[in-house]
C-alpha cells in the first residue's frame, strides 16, 4: 500500500492536503511534513472561514501560514490527502464537496476508531501520532527527511503524544524522536512554540474560570461556567476552552469534572471523569464520546443545565 501511495503521489497534478476541523499540532505538522516532501503542486487546507481563527500556535510550521482556507479553494485537485482525520465528518462544507468528487483520496491517521473513508486508507490504528504514521511511511519508502520535513514531524509527535507523556509512546516512538533531533532541528525552540506562546488573554480566561470553579459531593464533582460575559471580557476564541475541564478533573480526589459554555446552539457541556464512564451522563443528552472524556449540548439556561447534569453525576459517585 506503501507504494500505491507514493504512485498516487507523483501521478497527481495537484494535491490537497486536508487538516481536521479545531487544527492541533498533529494534523498541521503532518501536514506540514508532506508539503515539505511533496513540493509546490501541493496546497495545506485549514478547514476555517476566514483567517480569525487561525491556529496562530502553529505558524512557525513550514508552510502553514500560505494554507487554504475554506473561503480560498478551489476544485483544481485530482487527490486528496486526509491527515489525522477520523471520519469523513471533520470534512466540512466546501472541503466535503471537492473530497466527495475528488479522482483519488488518501487517508493517513492512527484513530483506532478510523473505518476508512477514502479510496487508499493507511491506517495505524494506536500509534502514538500520524506524525509517527507519516514518518514509518516515509521511511518504508526510502524517503530522506529533511530538515524542514523533521519540524513537522516532531511537532506532530511531541503534541500529540503530549510531550511523550501519553501511553501510546513507544520505545519506536522515542527512537524517531531521536532520529528526528539528528535532522538540525531545535527541539526545545519547537517546545517552547508549542507550549510557551500562548496568548495572555487565553491564560487569563482559563485562571478566571479555575478561580470560579465550584466543588461539591466532598470534592468529588468539580465544574466552572462559561457564560456569555466571561467571552466576551476575554475576546475568548473557541480553542481557550481547550484544556479547562482536563485541569479540573487532575485535582486529587476529583471524580468528575465539567466545563458548561452558552453558545448560539444551546449549553455545550464537556466532562472528564478519572474512573466514571463520562458517556452515562453525555448519553441522556443525545450526546457521546469516550469513558473518560465526553460531551454534550444541553437546552436551557445555564444553571438549568447544571441542575440536570448534577443530578446525573451525582447518580453515578
Ligand atoms: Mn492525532
Amino acid at each position: 500500500m506503501e507504494r500505491e501511495i507514493l504512485n498516487s503521489i507523483n501521478n497527481a497534478s495537484k494535491i490537497l492536503i486536508v487538516t481536521h476541523v479545531n487544527p492541533d499540532g498533529d494534523t498541521l505538522g503532518s501536514a506540514s511534513a508532506l508539503k515539505s516532501y511533496i513540493g509546490s503542486k501541493a496546497d495545506i487546507l485549514v478547514q476555517i472561514n476566514d483567517n480569525f481563527n487561525f491556529p496562530y500556535t502553529y505558524s512557525f510550521l513550514p508552510h502553514i501560514n500560505s494554507a487554504k482556507n475554506l473561503s480560498n479553494i478551489q476544485n483544481e485537485y485530482d487527490l486528496i490527502i486526509a491527515l489525522d482525520i477520523a471520519s469523513i465528518d471533520r470534512i466540512i462544507d466546501n472541503a466535503r464537496k471537492i473530497f466527495d468528487t475528488a479522482n483519488n483520496t488518501i487517508a493517513i491517521d492512527h484513530h483506532k476508531t478510523n473505518k476508512g473513508f477514502a479510496k487508499i486508507n493507511y491506517i495505524k490504528g494506536g500509534i502514538s501520532s500520524t506524525g509517527e504514521v507519516l514518518f514509518d511511511l516515509f521511511k518504508s519508502l526510502n524517503i530522506k527527511i529533511t530538515k524542514e520535513m523533521a519540524i513537522g514531524l516532531f511537532s506532530a509527535i511531541l503534541t500529540d503524544t503530549g510531550c511523550f507523556k501519553y501511553e501510546s509512546t513507544t520505545p519506536h516512538t522515542f527512537k524517531i524522536a531521536s532520529e528526528l533531533s539528528e535532522c538540525k532541528i531545535n527541539t526545545s525552540e519547537i517546545a517552547d512554540l508549542c507550549y510557551n506562546n500562548k496568548p495572555k488573554n487565553l491564560i487569563l480566561f482559563q485562571n478566571t474560570l479555575i478561580t470560579n470553579a465550584v466543588f461539591c459531593l466532598n470534592d468529588k464533582i468539580a465544574y466552572t461556567l462559561i457564560t456569555k460575559e466571561i467571552i466576551e471580557k476575554f475576546s475568548a476564541k473557541d480553542e481557550y476552552t481547550e484544556g479547562i475541564c482536563e485541569t479540573l478533573r487532575s485535582i486529587s480526589g476529583v471524580e468528575i469534572a465539567f466545563v458548561l459554555k452558552e453558545t448560539q446552539n444551546g449549553i455545550k457541556v464537556s466532562i472528564r471523569t478519572k474512573s466514571i464512564d463520562a458517556t452515562k451522563i453525555t448519553e441522556k443528552f443525545k450526546g457521546g464520546g469516550h469513558k473518560r472524556a465526553a460531551g454534550c449540548t444541553v437546552k436551557g439556561s445555564i444553571n438549568q443545565a447544571l441542575e440536570q447534569l448534577l443530578d446525573e453525576a451525582k447518580l453515578l459517585i
